[in-house]
């Protein structure tokens, strides 16, 4: 049995679910990609745990008493505090979201040619890597390419596969070493303290930046606490403050593990860096103390912050996705294991296996979820990760997942059992899905935007 929630609910968004029919009409006047439903068309929207957070009441509180001003709001300040408790960076630089970071850091250290490695890049950092002449490179353990593997942190990074690229390379090829944490591509999966210790000596043996890409920074401490031999007993908080210790630097989607609906932020260590990321940030995201959000967003992250590495609300969090998870697996579903810190993740080749990767199983799984149940989940797989030749043929992503994103502190336990059955109910007539066909793609991103036909 569950333990409850740390909350109750003060504030209420009332649901719809259209008819089966409605949702087939639906799905295909969008080409069978969800990014193009209309919200208010989808009954339980697992699409993303980014931007999707239940605010508290002290987060819209501390909104509504700070000033919007151009330059130096009480609301930065809030930041600034949070921002030295929480995470023990000194410096940083607010942006509107996790690419932003990513644009501004990839902007001042990338050149054409050079090489990003991180453990799994997600799809905005590979895009942003790419953009600026770069190539990422992910370096993550193999484990993190069996989804059905148990193992305590198959986000890691191999350390060997780490020293073996940097000797290839060469250094001078290499202006920062990400690890993303927790490994969002890999299904939600963490990175051990020690794993994120030992590439930050690698890095500096080598005079590398190491940045964390921190989006679910906290998800991960908790799973650090859990997990690892030497942590039971250590507070999250410090925790959390020794995995930033270790970095240069990060990157921040405060959309995740910072409880608010919008936000970033760039740490910085390196003064001269910083300076830069500042000057560059005033020419695309606005003044450095408001950083292309209105100042009400920084006091929700402020306040967020604390809210997110707060052990009861963790242990929450943690409960209710693996609550899914467990579901699921014990009816016999495919799922990445074991099941990761913001969404459970459905393994689209072993569900659908009569449907090659070059027919987007993952997505057809997505597209039919919503007609099975109203329910809204995303593709990560051949359409996210997967590549185009010259000739237009599609090169499948390793991974082939559907993900179910829980939001938090926004569904109930009920609504997941909803999620379950739903999902159950599809696996037991899985041979009735058909592959799709891709009719359109952008080239970078192309999941968001791409469309595609039944076969
Ligand atoms: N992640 C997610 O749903 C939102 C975009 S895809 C629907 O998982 C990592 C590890 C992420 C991430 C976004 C970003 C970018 C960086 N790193 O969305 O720009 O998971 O705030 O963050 C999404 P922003």
């Amino acid at each position: 049995m569950p333990e409850p929630e740390p909350f109750r609910i003060k504030m209420i968004e009332p649901l719809t679910l259209l008819s089966r029919e409605e949702r087939l009409k639906r799905i295909r006047s969008v080409g069978y990609n969800v990014f193009k439903l209309r919200a208010r068309d989808v009954y339980i929207d697992m699409l993303t745990d980014s931007g999707t957070s239940a605010m508290s009441d002290l987060q819209w509180a501390k909104m509504l008493t700070t000033e919007q001003a151009y330059a130096g709001s009480t609301s930065f300040e809030l930041l600034e505090e949070s921002v030295a408790d929480i995470l023990g960076f000194p410096q940083f630089l607010p942006v509107h979201q996790g690419r932003a970071a990513e644009n501004i850091l990839f902007s001042l250290t990338v050149r054409d040619g050079d090489f990003v490695p991180n453990n799994m890049h997600f799809d905005t950092t590979y895009a942003n890597v790419k953009h600026k002449g770069g190539t990422p490179v992910n370096l993550v353990v193999d484990e993190a390419y069996r989804p059905g593997q148990e193992g305590d942190f198959k986000g890691n990074m191999d350390i060997s596969k780490l020293r073996d690229f940097i000797d290839e390379t060469g250094s001078e090829k290499i202006p920062v070493i990400m690890l993303t944490v927790t490994n969002n591509t890999a299904g939600g999966q963490p990175v051990s303290m020690e794993n994120i210790r030992e590439v930050s000596e690698v890095a500096k043996e080598h005079d590398i930046p190491f940045f964390l890409d921190a989006c679910r920074f906290a998800e991960n401490s908790y799973f650090i606490k859990s997990r690892e031999k030497g942590y039971e007993n250590v507070p999250i908080r410090d925790i959390v403050r020794e995995m930033f210790s270790y970095a240069d630097g990060f990157t921040f989607s405060a959309k995740k593990d910072g409880l608010a609906n919008i936000g970033g932020i760039l740490g910085v260590r390196d003064l001269e860096l910083h300076k830069k990321a500042v000057e560059l940030g005033i020419v695309i995201e606005g003044f450095p103390t408001y950083g292309g959000m209105a100042c009400r967003d920084l006091a929700a992250i402020a306040q967020g912050l604390r809210e997110a590495t707060d052990p009861e609300y963790l242990r929450y969090r943690h409960q209710q996705v693996k609550y899914l998870g467990d579901r699921l697996d014990d009816a016999g579903v495919p799922i990445s294991k074991p099941v990761g810190g913001h969404a459970v993740f459905v393994d689209g080749k072993e569900f659908l296996p009569h449907i090659p990767q070059v027919q987007f199983p993952a997505q057809a799984l997505t597209a039919e979820l919503y007609v099975e149940g109203g329910i809204r989940g995303v593709e990560l797989g051949t359409s996210a990760f997967g590549e185009t030749d010259e000739d237009g043929n599609v090169i499948p992503a390793t991974l082939e997942y559907m993900r179910m994103a829980i939001p938090r502190r926004v569904y109930t336990l009920t609504h997941l059992d909803y999620v379950a059955d739903t999902v159950i109910s599809l696996y037991h007539r899985r041979d009735d899905i058909k592959g799709l066909e891709r009719t359109y793609a952008p080239k970078l991103l192309g999941h968001f935007m791409s469309e595609f036909k039944p076969l």
